[in-house]
């Protein structure tokens, strides 16, 4: 791609979906809907500006090598990625939700060699050893709230917005570990390669936050 072209990662969803206003205040608007074309790339209303349409946990892996110069990213998706390469410049307020311990309400959790099941290995490591807590991590790639009900962990990891998930599963919110929100993140040498591009729009979409978040 051209050196002058900017290229946003973004994840198709409520991500794609909740970011695209805050795009529109920043004058960038696409010309495909991810959810019902095949493209990958998607062009823009300007000719500098693509969106690469992939998997949420990989939008981080784009920006730290360079092959989008930002992207959008779920918090829990940047913890467990570890954020090297990238700047997080932007809380965009948006897809929302927590990060949290799950399990069943009456059943207290072994303070011994707990098994936690998570697509969050990181997370979960750091959030366990910061307490001393001993455990053993089962990675999961999705339907976490399975885990406990088969007997394969005590508790899980895992993200909560309404609890209707857990509750239709008979689990329950255990213990809260990080509210959790989408930022804007830039790949460090686009921060200073393309600086003012980027610091307009940062400004802009900083904007379109604040204007949302007050109205
Ligand atoms: O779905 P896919 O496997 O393609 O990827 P993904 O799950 O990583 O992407 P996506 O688009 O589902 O989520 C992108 C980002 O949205 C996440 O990284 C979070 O930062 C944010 N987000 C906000 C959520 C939720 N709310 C959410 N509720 N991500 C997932 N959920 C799931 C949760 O995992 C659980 O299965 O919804 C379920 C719980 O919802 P409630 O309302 O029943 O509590
Ligand atoms: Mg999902």
């Amino acid at each position: 791609m051209k050196p002058q072209t900017l290229t946003i990662a973004l994840s198709k969803g409520r991500i794609f979906k909740e970011t695209v206003p805050l795009l529109k205040a920043a004058g960038i608007e696409p010309l495909d809907d991810p959810e019902t074309s095949r493209k990958l790339i998607l062009d823009t209303n300007h000719e500098q500006v693509k969106l690469v349409i992939i998997r949420a946990t990989d939008v981080p892996t784009y920006v730290q090598y360079g092959a989008a110069d930002l992207g959008v990213a779920g918090k829990d998706v940047l913890m467990e990625h570890g954020g090297q390469g990238l700047f997080e410049m932007l809380d965009l307020k948006i897809a929302n939700c927590r990060l949290m311990v799950a399990g069943f309400a009456d059943r207290p959790l072994p303070r011994e060699r707990l098994r936690v099941a998570t697509k969050f290995v990181n997370c979960a490591r750091h959030y366990f050893a910061a307490q001393g807590r001993q455990v053993d991590l089962i990675k999961l790639y999705g339907s976490m709230e399975l885990a406990p009900l088969v007997g394969l962990a005590d508790c899980i990891v895992d993200l909560v917005d309404t609890g209707n998930t857990l509750k239709a599963n008979g689990l329950e919110p255990l213990e809260h570990m990080a509210d959790i929100s989408s930022r804007l993140v830039v790949n460090r040498a686009s921060m200073t390669l393309k600086y003012p591009r980027i610091e307009k729009l940062l400004a802009q979409m900083a904007q379109a936050v604040e204007h949302r978040t007050r109205t």
